[in-house]
């Protein structure tokens, strides 16, 4: 691993969120591209964070601090990760579950979405089934969930019943995706897809828009 990359990986796991502008600002003068830093500086080092915070090494603020120190780097990576001037093959509405405000994945799924040409309704974290129902008018073709906690997985769930109950299940296409989320979860809840990552959200999503 470069050295550039392991300080990034560094300043995240410390939450030393002031290091990272200049160091993800360096790797990309170096000549390493967005989404290396993005796969190999970024995301890595909050499987670590998770690590402690189940060994009672890290508690909440600590989480919070590297969420904002990856979050940082993510703002300088964004503009470079998405494909400016395409016009929008569909529109997705995405957004956290209800009770749920881990936001990262879903920011970067959305992020992955935008480069892959689609145009995307943020719906944000704590999104209730309604909101996500409150969408569909827009012209969404894909409702697009995204949960952190096994608590909160099941609002999956009740936001395809809701779809249902409000006559609009028919008209959009929905995935699913988070870390506790799997496929048997998906297809047991009547999902329409279910992606492990951001890259795989993003060929999912053109898949169930028939755009691939
Ligand atoms: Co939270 N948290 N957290 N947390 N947190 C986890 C998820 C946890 C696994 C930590 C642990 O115990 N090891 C644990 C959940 C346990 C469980 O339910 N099984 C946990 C807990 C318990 C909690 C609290 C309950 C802690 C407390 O208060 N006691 C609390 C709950 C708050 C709430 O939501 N109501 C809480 C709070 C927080 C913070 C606010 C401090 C902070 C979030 C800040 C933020 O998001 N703005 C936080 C963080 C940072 C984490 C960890 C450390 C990192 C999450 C993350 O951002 N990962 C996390 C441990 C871990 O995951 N290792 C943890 C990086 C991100 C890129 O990955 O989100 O998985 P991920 O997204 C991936 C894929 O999952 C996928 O693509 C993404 C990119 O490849 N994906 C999709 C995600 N959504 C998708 C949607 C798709 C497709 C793919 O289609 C639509």
């Amino acid at each position: 691993m470069s050295t550039i990359i392991e300080n990034i990986n560094k300043s995240i796991i410390l939450g030393d969120y002031k290091s990272i502008t200049p160091l993800v600002e360096q790797a990309l003068a170096e000549g390493i591209d967005a989404s290396t830093i993005l796969n190999s500086a970024l995301i890595p080092p909050m499987n670590e964070v998770g690590g402690r915070f189940e060994r009672g090494e890290y508690f909440v603020p600590e989480m919070l601090m590297a969420a904002r120190a990856m979050q940082t780097g993510l703002k300088i990576l964004k503009p470079l990760l998405v494909e400016s001037g395409t016009k929008p093959l569909g529109r997705v509405a995405i957004g956290t579950v209800k009770g749920d405000l881990h936001d990262i994945g879903k920011g970067l799924v959305a992020i992955m979405l935008e480069g892959v040409g689609l145009e995307i309704i943020d719906l944000g974290t704590d999104v209730s089934p309604a909101q996500f129902v409150g969408a569909i008018p827009s012209d969404v073709g894909i409702v697009a969930m995204s949960a952190l906690l096994t608590t909160t997985m099941t609002q999956m769930k009740v936001v395809i019943e809701a779809l249902s109950e409000a006559g609009v299940r028919e008209r959009v296409k929905v995935m699913v995706g988070g870390a506790p989320v799997t496929q048997a979860f998906a297809n047991e809840i009547g999902a329409d897809g279910y992606a492990p990552d951001a890259g795989a959200a993003a060929r999912l999503a053109k898949h169930l828009l028939g755009i691939d």
